[in-house]
């Protein structure tokens, strides 16, 4: 059901306000929880999520599986767009895979998922005016119709247009630069201006960073990242954050830290060594 209910997605969704936009979520299931109770339950908020819902947390099944059944209960309220976590080679290595596996003996459910990850849409455009993606710009794309043209269907290609905007991070370097990741390119202040200006853009969101108060301005406020899994991995310590966009275009930020899960010590608990 939610094959048929994405596909027909385009490249560059588009979306109305109000809308919340959200960042990273990896498997930080009862963080999602706390997330709806911060920013209201779906459908009476629309949300906008920027990718990466499996991989690192310990509920990658619970997270993504939530997540997909909002999107065929309430398609016209809640948008999921692909990070780059949402990709088979990746999340063989990052734990989404293993999780698939140790809950449900089998890799069947782990390729029912990322067979459906090659579905979702990459990006999306609030009313014309703020482009949501999960990493960022690339040297391959000037205009967002030319995202409009890319056959997404596809796993999250090594290289190429489709990578870096899953891949992407703005820089305070100017230009493009070589991206520490092996993946995806930085791209400065410069870019960004060039970018906005020519698809009359006032604001490029994207997630994919941890940033520690949740979000984090970039390129004099041209770029905004939204992280919205606190206390990352269970060890970084940061606050998460979605960002409320209201019918007036006014932007509000909200800040949350992580859920207490009964029966579970509220220090921070011992990183699992493949954290490390
Ligand atoms: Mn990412």
């Amino acid at each position: 059901m939610a094959v048929e209910v994405v596909k027909d997605e385009q490249n560059v969704q588009p979306v109305q306000v109000p809308v919340t936009i959200c960042g990273d979520i990896h498997g930080q299931f009862h963080d999602l929880m706390e997330l709806f109770k911060i920013g209201g339950p779906c459908p009476d908020t629309n949300y906008l999520f920027m990718g990466d819902y499996v991989d690192r947390g310990y509920y990658s099944v619970e997270t993504v599986s939530f997540l997909v059944a909002m999107k065929v209960r309430y398609p016209k309220r809640i948008t999921i767009l692909r990070g780059n976590h949402e990709s088979r080679q990746i999340t063989q290595v990052y734990g989404f895979y293993d999780e698939c596996f140790r809950k449900y003996g089998s890799a069947n459910v782990w390729k029912t998922f990322t067979d459906l990850f090659d579905y979702f849409p990459i990006t999306a455009l609030v009313e014309n005016s703020i482009f949501c993606l999960h990493g960022g710009l690339s040297p391959m794309i000037e205009t967002i119709d030319q995202v409009r043209e890319l056959n997404r269907y596809q796993e999250v290609p090594h290289e190429g247009p489709m990578c870096d905007l899953l891949w992407s991070d703005p820089d305070d370097r100017g230009g493009w630069g070589i991206s520490p990741r092996g993946a995806g390119f930085t791209f400065g202040q410069d870019i960004s201006e060039q970018f906005n200006h020519t698809n009359g853009l006032s604001l490029t969101a994207r997630a994919h960073q941890l940033v520690m108060d949740g979000y984090s301005w970039s390129h004099q406020d041209l770029v905004v990242t939204i992280f919205s899994a606190p206390n990352y991995c269970y060890r970084c310590g940061n606050q998460a954050a979605i960002m409320e966009v209201d019918e007036n275009h006014n932007r509000d930020f909200l800040q949350y830290d992580p859920s207490v899960r009964p029966g579970e010590p509220t220090v921070t608990r011992k990183t699992p060594d493949y954290f490390l």
